[in-house]
């Protein structure tokens, strides 16, 4: 008798064919002598190909690969992506390059207007919505919640030591008849606070010094406005030189201050919650998963949608875009060793209690806040990723029991754990899986980040990025230090310079844009199950999210600023850019 193995590959030209065979077996599911044969060989092949390495210390390990190129073709892009791909960027830098020529090199823009230069055919609504609102103290609010970096903003109880901000600084921001301190009890006060920022080393572009700063911001939930900003400090130690600017400071100190909390914003939106709380935690589970399953494994078969192109996505991040002459180096304040060092520091306190949304909502204390509309949306896609998971998981444990006993599972969350996320004592997963409640929570945390999660950073990018002043990449000259002092001069030759501004464009164009090649949530195109069961429970999970696709689109009938980035036919399925 022909023996049937669970997966065939084999390449046509640059076409990948693959055929499965048979139902998904855990290990003790499958008993015939040869499969058991096959399931270890296969397994030994795969970890000669995929290796961990550690591409620098205090980051979660990654694929052992110098560049794309060292992957092998199963983890490569298409030939219709790689094309698209690289297009798409040199598109994007051409049509910028050809607009800088007609503007004067290498300078300093001349006032705020002139961003509008390069404004031209990259856009979309939601960016030049915000060129036209960008300084109003609402639309600040407003991106704390939905912008590209809606994981921030936490609740303020009581003030930090190091924030010395006063009833009366604030009491005009205040509505009728109340002050801060009942503010303060009454929940109605948040904080974004840039700690994290102090002391990053920054960048020196072309000879020139770039410059950071370690903000601190107060929000009121105001009752008419919503939520806006009331004081910022530029750093985290108060002094004379560290004034706390207030809204009705001059107005264009008000704005500079909410500038330099923006910039912040810029660096701890991309390096920390899209590039280390995303691809970098997804790449974790890719590595694991081809290290540890084979293909035949239902867990194997559950998690390999969510992982297509991330490999090499994040090949490419690590040689282009945050290597020693990469992008981050040649037109961002953090280029160079800040970057990293701020990397560093987020993983010593990133816990894995934080990447499951709704611990994050808890321990950030915004359940209280209006139009979240993050929140709401992530928990929606949260409830129904770990519904999914759970009858799935249901269909191959019958208990806890079998948890404990799959030898392939308990060396995959071994490698999870103490191969990626080495260096991680706090992290707070465990090295052994004890029941199916806890391998569901690990698969919808997998699953989640690289849909969801990583759909509601990405894809807002070029909305919230391209008009460089609400969201500038770098800032050349130091924060200021007298309120007085502010001058319209000042802030053009603070901001990023024209050739900084494309880049920021170009670069956030490239990555924010719909992927031509995209495979929604919950497409899954490979038919790894073939078991009727399984079937159904994809099936329901589909159901479950055009259900949520209806109930955002009413949601946001009429919004004058509408939020898509968690529409589910607009998350991919892994992620892929
Ligand atoms: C890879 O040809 C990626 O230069 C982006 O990286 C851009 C390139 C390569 C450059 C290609 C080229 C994707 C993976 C990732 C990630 C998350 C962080 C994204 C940060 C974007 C920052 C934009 C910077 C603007 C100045």
């Amino acid at each position: 008798k022909v023996l049937t193995f669970p997966c065939y590959r084999w390449f046509v030209g640059d076409v990948k064919m693959e055929i499965r065979e048979g139902t998904a077996k855990t290990l003790t599911g499958d008993s015939a002598l040869q499969l058991l044969e096959h399931r270890k060989t296969e397994l030994q092949e795969r970890q000669k190909t995929y290796r961990w390495v550690t591409w620098a210390p205090g980051i979660p390990r990654c694929i052992d690969a110098k560049t794309e190129a060292d992957l092998p073709q199963d983890a490569r892009f298409d030939n219709e992506k790689r094309s698209d791909f690289e297009h798409s960027l040199h598109y994007a830098l051409l049509e910028l390059s050809l607009k800088k020529l007609t503007i004067r090199f290498g300078k300093s823009w001349d006032d705020l207007e002139d961003f509008k230069r390069i404004f031209w055919k990259l856009k979309s609504p939601i960016a030049e919505y915000c060129m036209k609102h960008w300084k109003e103290d609402w639309f600040f609010g407003y991106q704390c919640l939905n912008g590209s970096n809606p994981r921030m903003i936490q609740r303020c109880k009581k003030l930090p030591e190091n924030f010395p901000v006063t009833a009366d600084m604030v009491q005009s921001s205040m509505a009728d008849r109340t002050n801060l301190d009942k503010e303060l009890k009454a929940g109605n006060i948040y904080l974004l606070d840039y700690a994290i920022m102090d002391g990053i080393p920054s960048n020196t572009i072309k000879g020139n010094p770039q410059y950071i700063a370690a903000p601190i911001c107060l929000l009121y939930q105001h009752p008419d406005e919503g939520l806006i900003p009331i004081a910022i400090q530029l750093e985290q130690t108060p002094g004379r030189d560290t004034p706390i600017f207030l809204p009705k400071d001059p107005p264009l100190a008000w704005l500079l201050a909410k500038m330099w909390v923006r910039h912040s914003e810029f660096q701890v939106f991309q390096l920390l919650s899209h590039l280390l709380r995303t691809h970098l935690v997804v790449e974790v589970f890719c590595v694991a998963t081809l290290r540890q399953l084979p293909a035949v494994h239902p867990i194997y078969k559950l998690l390999a949608p969510h992982q297509r192109y991330t490999l090499e996505i994040n090949c490419r991040g690590r040689t282009q875009l945050i290597s020693a002459n990469g992008i981050f180096k040649r037109v961002v304040s953090t280029g160079g060793d800040g970057l990293l060092i701020l990397a560093q520091r987020e993983y010593k306190v990133l816990t894995y209690r934080s990447i499951q949304p709704l611990y994050d909502f808890r321990d950030r204390g915004v359940s209280q806040l209006p139009n979240y509309f993050y929140k709401d949306h992530s928990l929606m896609l949260w409830e129904a990723i770990h519904s999914f998971v759970s009858s799935m998981v249901s269909l191959y444990y019958q208990s806890d029991h079998d948890v404990q006993e799959d030898l392939e599972l308990q060396a995959w969350i071994r490698d999870i754990v103490e191969e990626g996320f080495t260096e991680l004592p706090k992290f707070g997963l465990p090295s052994k899986l004890s029941s199916t409640e806890e391998l569901c929570t690990l698969l919808a945390v997998a699953i989640f980040t690289s849909t969801a999660q990583h759909a509601a950073t990405n894809n807002g990018q070029f909305d919230w990025c391209a008009w460089v002043p609400n969201t500038p990449c770098t800032m050349r000259q130091p924060p200021p230090t007298d309120k007085d002092a502010v001058t319209m001069d000042m802030i053009m030759a603070t901001l990023p310079d024209v050739s900084q501004s494309c880049v920021q464009m170009a670069i956030t164009w490239h990555l924010g844009r719909a992927q031509p090649d995209a495979i929604p949530l919950g497409q899954y195109t490979e038919d790894h199950f073939t078991e009727p069961k399984a079937l159904e429970v994809i099936d329901r999970f589909r159901m479950e999210l055009k259900e949520i696709e209806k109930h955002i689109l009413t949601e946001n009938e009429g919004l004058e600023l509408q939020y898509l980035f968690l529409l589910p036919s607009r998350i991919e399925n892994s992620i892929t850019i």
